[in-house]
């Protein structure tokens, strides 16, 4: 139920916009300045799987009326869900009743950037392709990179400590995070941004601008995308991958047979042309490596591919032969989420499983939905019309997609908690990378102990102690 914070009512509209350098920096449908469709985009999430209820979006243009915002909130009991390009999985980033939205959009400043040490400081709002155009320009690349990279803003990307496609290389985003320019819920501003931390925020604070080290952007990059028939194979060319490409290999993907036919024909309807392979297989393993000398690169990657094509460890292979296929191999992968959520309603699972047991948790929640009576066989019209499996196979992460002809209390039944409890089983994380949100909330108690529960909770309570930023989300 909805707590006991003040209503988003009229009255408040006034004074909020008066705090604004600009009128339209707020929209609401209490004042008519914006219809609900105009606020739909920010009170529904990128599934159209959670729908806020929101009649007011803030989109401040400076940290000061960040603060000044914030305050007004925290003195009159309004709930606060802070936003940045609403592209999050698990609902997190979307009011649950009438809780205000602030919007981090027109915060979009590079601040300043560094070529000999790499520093970026950059407002939270900066989307996260842009802040990568921008180094890539001066030889310097973001560590980090996502499907969702058009849309995201790295504020959002920090808050949820993003794990996406270069993990593997660059490690978690909160490693090359130095320092944090945070509103905190009664709008006093902690500028960190020139210490050293690697702290992050989330629902404790709203992150204004970020520093962030860059490495420099790799001159040389390759990619190779297999064809598989089994699990097992993928796992031995993780192994060759890593031995034989050592300090180059920047990322290892992978996707099963489900996810292959999807992007597949997502792409088609795209209108997307790419290299099909002679022998398709249950499934397929994407390969980047990114070093400095592009000779030595290509004959570390041809030597591997060599290897797994005469070991018979792979059906058949591709390898980018310039940009144009590197990019179109890229989003084979890439496209995946796009092309389930064109396929249906997806339930999305983000889990962390040791890598030899991965891919049994696909297999065991195909079972369950069959049994259930939802799925059959591998799917097509009925109530399942997918399951899909792929993910981070260097970073231990798996994505189940299972793609419904629409959300129902039932289906969500036979999958929750079933899910978590086989996770917690193989002693498994129930959200490697994409947070809790209001989807997991209830169900932290599967990857966290109540003594780690409690400890959260009293950290919230200390920067937070009404409760105002970010309710229903996260924990309890
Ligand atoms: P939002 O969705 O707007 O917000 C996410 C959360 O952060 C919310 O709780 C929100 O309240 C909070 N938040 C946002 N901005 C701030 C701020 N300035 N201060 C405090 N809190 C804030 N995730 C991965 O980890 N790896 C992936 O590979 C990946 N790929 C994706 C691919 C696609 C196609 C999509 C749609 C999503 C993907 N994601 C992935 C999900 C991922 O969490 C987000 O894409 C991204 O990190 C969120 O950034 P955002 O700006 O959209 O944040
Ligand atoms: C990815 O790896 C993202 O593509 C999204 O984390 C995963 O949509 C998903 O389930
Ligand atoms: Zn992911």
């Amino acid at each position: 139920p909805r707590a006991g914070f003040a209503k988003t009512s009229e009255e408040h509209v006034k004074p909020l916009r008066s705090l604004l350098s600009s009128p339209t920096s707020l929209l609401s449908t209490l004042d008519g300045s914006a219809s609900s469709d105009d606020l739909a985009t920010y009170n529904n999430d990128w599934m159209n799987k959670y729908y806020g209820q929101s009649p007011l979006v803030v989109k401040p243009k400076s940290t000061d009326e960040v603060s000044k915002v914030l305050k007004y909130c925290y003195e009159h009991d309004l709930a606060v869900v802070p936003q940045g390009g609403n592209t999050g999985l698990v609902g997190g980033s979307n009011p649950v009743y009438d809780e205000l939205i602030l919007s981090t959009s027109n915060l979009n400043n590079i601040r300043s950037f560094d070529p000999i040490s790499g520093v970026l400081v950059a407002d939270a709002g900066v989307i996260l392709e842009n802040a990568d155009h921008y180094l890539a320009d001066k030889g310097f690349i973001f560590p980090l990179d996502l499907g969702a990279k058009g849309s995201c803003q790295i504020g959002g990307n920090v808050a949820t400590n993003a794990g996406g496609l270069r993990l593997l290389r660059y490690g978690s985003l909160h490693g090359s995070v130095l320092g944090l320019e945070v509103v905190l819920p009664d709008g006093t501003i902690w500028d960190g941004l020139s210490t050293l931390r690697k702290d992050n925020t989330g629902t404790i604070g709203v992150i204004t601008a970020v520093s962030i080290l860059c490495p420099r952007r790799p001159s040389a990059m390759n990619v190779a995308v297999f064809s598989l028939s089994s699990y097992e194979a993928v796992q031995k060319v993780y192994a060759e991958a890593k031995s034989r490409l050592g300090e180059i290999l920047s990322a290892f993907e992978f996707f099963d047979r489900q996810s292959y036919a999807l992007v597949t024909h997502h792409q088609k309807e795209l209108g997307s042309e790419r290299k099909a392979f002679e022998t398709e297989g249950d499934f397929y393993c994407l390969i980047e490596t990114a070093g400095s000398n592009g000779e030595h690169d290509e004959a570390k990657l041809s030597d591997l591919v060599e290897h797994v094509m005469s070991e018979e460890m792979v059906l058949d292979g591709v390898l980018a032969q310039d940009q144009t296929q590197f990019a179109s191999l890229w989003s084979m992968r890439e496209l995946l989420p796009e092309a389930c959520g064109k396929a249906g309603s997806v339930y999305k699972y983000d889990l962390s499983v040791p890598v030899p047991k991965m891919y049994s948790l696909v297999e065991r929640i195909r079972e369950r939905l069959r049994a259930g009576g939802v799925l059959e066989g591998d799917g097509g019209n009925g109530p399942i019309r997918a399951v899909a499996g792929y993910g981070h196979m260097g970073d231990g992460n798996l994505h189940i997609n299972i793609v419904a002809e629409k959300y129902s209390e039932q289906l969500e039944k036979i999958i929750e908690p079933y899910i978590y409890e086989i996770v917690a089983e193989n002693n498994g994380s129930i959200s490697a990378e994409h947070g809790l949100g209001v989807m997991k909330a209830p169900y932290i108690g599967y990857s966290k102990s109540k003594t780690s529960i409690e400890m959260m909770r009293k950290m919230k309570q200390l920067f937070d102690p009404k409760g105002l930023l970010n309710p229903y989300k996260y924990i309890l």
